[in-house]
């Protein structure tokens, strides 16, 4: 089961997408579940998906409550028909569940309802993708911000987690910089010194080297859900963690 997480805008649903079209082309079981109860328009047809049982704007007259109070009610929500939802994944018999989550991340991810669901889904087993959006983390100080994002999610989550990159191919010199950055310390260091955030330099490279530990080694893939590139690299880091992290031996 493939967990999507990540800021507003960062790439979730159209990576959802762009995985499950990859599975399916390759004769594979994938089905798209939307947890995300506020989502007007999606890029890819929900197999399984909450608006079917949650309707927002209910909510809001019921509950007398405005638009942010019933998406936060509506996502909470969620987690009390998790037995119907597994249900309804189950009967898919599915190889692979790629799960797309609301847009404003912190509603899934710094949430007892979000931690519940990925808890306490049943599958063969769990990974959590956090999707970065290169854009937003064009400046040294803004792809600190979210690589603690990234590692508090990850910590909270409890299961394996990879950092994804997106929209490789919009924004291919800042994908290039960003993996420079992530890699070698004195590299992100470099970076931050010349810029205007240079006065919290001793923070920054203090959290920086923190993170660091804290993410484990892991990598950063980056990928375009248009083209599909870096899709092959992630999805076999998926099937690594699948098999309890052995290597492909042939
Ligand atoms: N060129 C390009 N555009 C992308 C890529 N991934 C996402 N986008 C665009 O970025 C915007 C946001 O993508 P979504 O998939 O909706 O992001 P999200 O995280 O689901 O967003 P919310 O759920 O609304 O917070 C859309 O306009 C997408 O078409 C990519 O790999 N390449
Ligand atoms: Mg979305």
């Amino acid at each position: 089961m493939i967990f999507m997480a990540g800021t507003a805008g960062s790439g979730k649903s159209l990576l959802t997408h762009s995985m499950k079209e990859w599975y399916v082309s390759r004769g594979e079981d994938a089905i798209a579940v939307n947890l995300d109860p506020g989502v007007v328009a999606l890029p890819y047809e929900p197999d399984v998906d909450v608006r079917r049982t949650l309707d927002l704007r209910d909510i809001m007259e019921r509950y007398g409550l405005g638009p942010n109070g019933a998406l936060i009610l509506a996502t909470d929500m969620v987690a009390t028909q998790l037995a119907s939802i597994q249900e309804e994944v189950d009967s898919y018999k599915p190889e692979y569940v790629i799960v797309d989550t609301p847009g404003q991340t912190e509603l899934f991810a710094f949430r007892e309802s979000g931690e519940y669901i990925v808890r306490e889904t049943k599958a063969d087993s769990k990974v959590l993708l956090f999707l970065l959006d290169p854009l937003l983390a064009h400046t040294p100080a803004n792809f600190l911000s979210l690589a603690l994002l990234s590692a508090s999610v990850g910590l909270r989550m409890k299961v394996p987690r990879i950092s994804v990159l997106t929209k490789r191919d919009i924004a291919r010199e800042g994908v290039k910089r960003i993996r420079e950055w992530s890699k070698d310390a004195a590299i992100f260091e470099d970076a931050l010194s010349s810029t205007k955030d240079s006065d919290q330099y001793s923070l920054y490279s203090e959290l920086f080297r923190t993170l660091k530990k804290l993410t484990f080694g892991t990598d950063l893939y980056p990928v375009s859900s248009t083209t599909q590139e870096g899709l092959i690299a992630l999805i076999g880091e998926i099937a690594r963690i699948g098999r309890g992290g052995e290597e492909l031996t042939d």
